[in-house]
């Protein structure tokens, strides 16, 4: 294989799909010298395959507002790869989504699912409804429209959709009420679920855990510790708010919050009381976080503006794709910082990711960071197959078996000559080999 030569079939093919070649490019470029250490990955195409989805399906979504107007969006989803399990991955909800973005989604989410050790195919769906401002009649016209074409490709055996941005547990219930009564069954299909219906116990705050937790053994591992440490969040979100809640429990100090209109910065650092308004302030669901600065006093919003520019030990990009760029980086890099997890998928662009590895900055990567989420909602799929819960304890041990697994698997293909471990690496590697091996096994399908 050669990363320049695919790069560029790629992009003749698929033109413009800046997200969806963005995430391919690191992978390809990271697993290169050891793919071509392995002839029968290149005598079955590995790398050709696995970087087109098996199918995409894109469908029209109608639905009518509370005044009676109709609207149309457009919905996806991408089944990109099942080799290792049935096809696993969220539905965003929002205006940005498009072919490109679900796509890389869909390609990150392979290597993700083949880290948690659990048997779960990559994919992602999702459409550009833009869910800020709708009212709860709205959202679930919405879902119920969505389904309605959906739940055909999907199945508890063939795909599994969960929740992404603008899609939570009130749009899993309108999502998961349609499929149930399309496809006369209650098999689970969709993970995120209510407590009462099917889901799991840890679920919500699974991902903001599990990146915590996977915080917390790279500083281990480098000798130091999390507790006292100062930590800046992006987002407000589900994810975020999950990321706040533990780092505050394990002793740390989290400064900043952030939504699109800007930051806000909390020298104070969160408490119980302010984690929890972050759930109120999600479900206002007009996406703003300035209203955090009028209720605390202390605190103060800076509009328009990154967290990444306030010093701290460790930052925890916990909203979307590209939200740390190169100039980002090199701020928090002169201001000193240790460690980068992005908790968000693709957080940082590659000129960020460059300048830590170059720095020798600890760098975790969605992929093997957020996993936690996805982990849990396998958890979630074993539970419904079993027709049991389990208690929280037991799954919360589980997530954390889960993502120290995948740091095991990091440190073992990412260290480095010097010592140093490149996370990106050891993530991109260790999921690509599950996926390529068994690619291999099962022939040309
Ligand atoms: O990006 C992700 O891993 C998710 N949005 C969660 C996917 C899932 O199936 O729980």
């Amino acid at each position: 294989m050669n990363v320049n030569d695919l790069m560029a079939e790629l992009e003749r093919r698929h033109p413009g799909e800046s997200e969806y070649l963005q995430a391919v490019r690191e992978v390809l470029t990271t697993i290169e010298e050891v793919y071509n250490e392995h002839p029968e990955f290149e005598a079955a195409k590995i790398a050709e395959r696995i970087v087109e989805p098996d199918r995409v399906f894109i469908f029209k979504v109608p639905w009518e507002d509370d005044r009676g107007t109709v609207h149309v969006n457009l919905g996806y989803r991408v089944q990109f790869n099942n080799a290792i399990g049935p096809y696993k991955g969220g539905l965003r909800f929002h205006s940005s989504v498009n072919l490109s973005i679900l796509k890389f989604l869909g390609f990150e989410q392979i290597f993700k699912n083949a880290l948690t050790t659990l048997p779960m195919g990559g994919a992602k769906g999702g459409s550009d409804f833009n869910p800020r401002g709708k009212s709860d009649r709205e959202i679930m016209r919405f879902c119920q429209a969505f389904m309605t074409e959906l739940w055909r490709y999907i199945g508890p055996e063939t795909d599994v959709p969960a929740g992404d941005i603008g899609v939570g547990a009130r749009e899993v219930g309108y999502l998961y009420g349609m499929y149930r009564k399309l496809a006369r069954e209650n098999t689970g299909v969709i993970t995120g679920k209510g407590l009462s219906y099917g889901g799991s116990l840890i679920r919500p705050e699974a991902t903001g855990y599990g990146a915590v937790y996977f915080l917390r053994q790279m500083l281990e591992t480098a000798g130091d510790k999390l507790q006292g440490k100062t930590v800046s969040i992006s987002g407000f979100g589900n994810v975020a708010w999950g990321a706040a809640k533990k780092a505050t429990e394990l002793g740390a100090k989290v400064l900043t919050i952030s939504g699109p209109d800007g930051y806000i910065y909390d020298p104070a650092g969160l408490d119980a009381e302010k984690i929890d308004y972050m759930l109120e302030l999600r479900a206002t669901n007009n996406d703003i976080v300035s209203p955090y600065a009028e209720r605390f006093a202390g605190s103060k919003f800076y509009e328009g503006r990154k967290p990444w520019e306030v010093r701290v030990d460790i930052a925890l990009p916990c909203a979307t794709q590209n939200e740390l760029d190169g100039d980002d980086a090199r701020t928090l890099i002169q201001n000193g910082v240790m460690c980068v997890a992005e908790a968000s998928n693709m957080g940082c662009t590659p000129e960020a990711i460059d300048a830590f590895i170059e720095n020798r900055i600890l760098y975790g990567p969605g992929k093997a960071v957020n996993a936690g989420g996805v982990a849990t909602s396998g958890l979630e799929m074993s539970q419904n197959s079993m027709k049991l819960n389990w208690v929280a304890s037991e799954v919360d041990e589980r997530l954390r078996q889960i993502m120290s697994s995948i740091h095991h698997a990091c440190v073992e293909y990412g260290t480095e000559r010097d010592g140093y471990i490149n996370y990106m690496k050891g993530a991109n590697i260790a999921g690509f080999m599950k996926v390529a091996r068994s690619m291999v096994e099962q022939g040309i399908v």
